[in-house]
């Protein structure tokens, strides 16, 4: 430490600036939500990050590119275990971590933390999830009245959510998203133009990144879903083409292996909630993406829970 340091009352080092947030974190990741007050001033800075950043937010390896966590706070913990925690590891992550599990206070408090802390390590992209009239449907909205004992801290999220980009651009080729593409999208500058901020809408090019899906037929097909659209191979090999990207990294689907290659590897759904809904027995998976860009799935079982069998655990050096 310089003399000066020491000498100086008034000093306070970069360490201890972050001591305060710092600390939130460990509390968080001890799965104990942060006070009504600390949500509301997180949500703050978290906002200012956000509204700084792209529709086409560019990433750079090396990153860890992750799918739906859906309030499974303990697996997301489990996926901080196995991929190495942030700021060690840089993340990427497409969306949807509120709903359906039981702990999505938690996890997306967490997220927003870490984004807070973090800003340049951490990018959270919109999931269609992440949106006020959805999460009144499954879940959030609930468990933050059950949490909280009013609906603030669902007010508070879902107006930061209205901020996340909807997007990411790994090294200039993988194009992350949480549903797929759009028929009113031919290039990335077309969703660079758009207004986000704003409460997903039920259609339009917004809604189709958010909610639509790979398929094996060709070209645009309706989305059972009722939002989005389905496209086949056609439409995936075009879009990559035009915008010179080498894959579409996208997540929304739940798939038994934790991710899944499809239009002869254009695009690859990766899905990060283990045992979905703690019944659905599906491995969950991160990517990496090194600094040579080189690709490896890292696939992982449910963090084991106290009073559970652990009949299904595997290691997690399972790589592929
Ligand atoms: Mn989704």
């Amino acid at each position: 430490m310089l003399d000066e340091d020491k000498m100086n009352v008034d000093f306070v080092p970069p360490s201890t600036s972050h001591g305060d947030l710092d600390q939130k974190i460990s509390q968080l990741m001890q799965c104990k939500p942060l006070s009504e007050q600390e949500v509301k001033s997180l949500c703050e800075k978290a906002k200012e990050i956000l509204m700084e950043e792209n529709n086409v937010q560019p990433v750079k390896s090396p990153v860890t590119i992750c799918g739906d966590i859906h309030g499974q706070f303990h697996d997301l913990a489990e996926l901080f275990r196995i991929g190495g925690k942030c700021p060690d590891t840089n993340y990427l992550f497409m969306g949807d971590y509120v709903d359906r599990g039981y702990y999505s206070v938690e996890t997306v408090t967490l997220l927003v933390s870490l984004k807070v802390r973090y800003p340049q390590r951490i990018t959270i992209l919109r999931g269609n999830h992440e949106s006020r009239q959805i999460t009144q449907v499954y879940g959030f909205y609930d468990e933050c009245l059950r949490k909280y004992g009013n609906p603030n801290v669902w007010k508070t999220f879902t107006d930061l959510f209205d901020y996340l980009p909807l997007t990411a651009l790994v090294e200039s080729e993988i194009f992350c998203l949480h549903g797929g593409l759009s028929p009113s999208i031919e290039t990335l500058d077309n969703i660079r133009n758009f207004d986000r901020v704003q409460e997903v809408p039920h259609e339009g090019p917004m809604c189709d990144l958010l909610w639509s899906d790979p398929d094996d037929r060709c070209g645009w097909g309706i989305s059972p879903r009722g939002a989005g659209y389905t496209f086949g191979q056609d439409i995936s090999e075009q879009f990559n083409h035009t915008n010179s990207l080498k894959l579409i990294a996208r997540a929304h689907q739940l798939v038994m292996e934790g991710f899944n290659w499809g239009h002869e590897q254009k695009v690859v759904t990766i899905f990060s909630a283990p045992n979905y809904c703690y019944r659905c027995g599906n491995m969950a998976s991160i990517l990496e993406v090194d600094d040579c860009k080189n690709h490896t799935f890292i696939q992982f079982d449910p963090a084991p829970r106290r009073g559970e069998p652990d009949v299904t655990r595997r290691t997690p050096d399972y790589f592929l």
